[in-house]
């Protein structure tokens, strides 16, 4: 692939990012044959164009890291992106739907580490170790392409549909929890509408950030301490409404919630 296609492909995707306008996947007509390596160099592009506008990156984010997305998503591969400052959203909040193209919410479990990881060959139990605190998240996702249809390839050029995060402010030590068997429900207005539980996510999450060390290894980066690490929704997404009242409950692990407006 030609340097000038990803930056062409990059812009694509922020453009409907920006203008909030759904876009025909990339695999669709443009370019059929993407392959994973290069949809990641149209990320790492956008992740450029972005930051060149004044967004941060705040922490990174693993994706299709549970069988319910992998079967919702119909891809089967965990992928990686990045949660920027501007999609960051108060616990307790309301977001105007407005802002989004067709948004939808995964409980999710979150990470914080005490000291850097690097892979490839970062285990869980190091990541448990150097663990500072998970607490409860719920992620706002809103694919460019239109009906959240995409390939592997398709949706990690598209920052892996990243568009929002409710970091919830509940913070326990992983020690004190069995991150594997914490259930978590999520409920639009009172009604449970998903659950699932920790192992959901790849056995458990800390696997997640194992496989995040190990796959960043890859172009020679690695998770950093202090940054949230969202590692994947626990169930499938659910779409979302004006008048939504949504809330992610986990047992021993708090709760997040926020609201929906117009
Ligand atoms: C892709 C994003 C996947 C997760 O937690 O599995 C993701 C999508 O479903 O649009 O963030
Ligand atoms: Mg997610």
């Amino acid at each position: 692939m030609e340097k000038n296609q990803i930056v062409e492909l990059a812009e694509y995707v922020h453009y409907a990012e920006k203008e909030k306008k759904e876009i025909t996947k990339i695999t669709a007509d443009l370019y059929p044959d993407l392959s994973i390596s290069e949809a990641y160099l149209i990320q790492e592009k956008l992740i450029r164009k972005k930051s060149e506008e004044g967004c941060r990156v705040i922490g990174p984010k693993m994706g299709i890291t549970s069988e319910a997305k992998m079967k919702q998503m119909d891809v089967d591969d965990p992928i990686y992106g990045y949660v920027f400052d501007n999609m960051v959203v108060d616990e307790g909040e309301s977001i105007s739907i407005s802002d989004y193209i067709h948004p939808k919410v995964e409980p999710e479990v979150g990470f914080i580490l005490s000291r850097d990881l690097e892979g490839p060959d970062t285990t869980a139990l190091d990541v448990l170790r150097a663990t500072d605190y998970v607490f409860p998240a719920i992620e706002i996702i809103d694919s460019r392409y239109e009906n959240f249809n995409f390939t592997l390839p398709d949706v990690i050029a598209d920052n892996t549909s990243a568009a929002g995060a409710v970091f919830g402010t509940y913070f326990r030590k992983p020690q004190e929890l069995e991150l594997d068997v914490v259930g978590v429900t999520l409920s639009i207005n009172g009604e449970i509408q998903s659950l699932g539980a920790g192992a959901a996510v790849l056995g458990n999450p800390a696997n997640s950030v194992a496989r995040l060390a190990n796959m960043l290894s890859k172009k020679g980066e690695k998770v950093r301490a202090g940054q949230p690490i969202l590692t994947g929704g626990v169930t499938a997404a659910v779409r979302l409404s004006p008048g939504d009242y949504v809330q992610a409950v986990y047992g021993g692990l708090g709760e997040v919630s926020f609201f929906v407006r117009e």
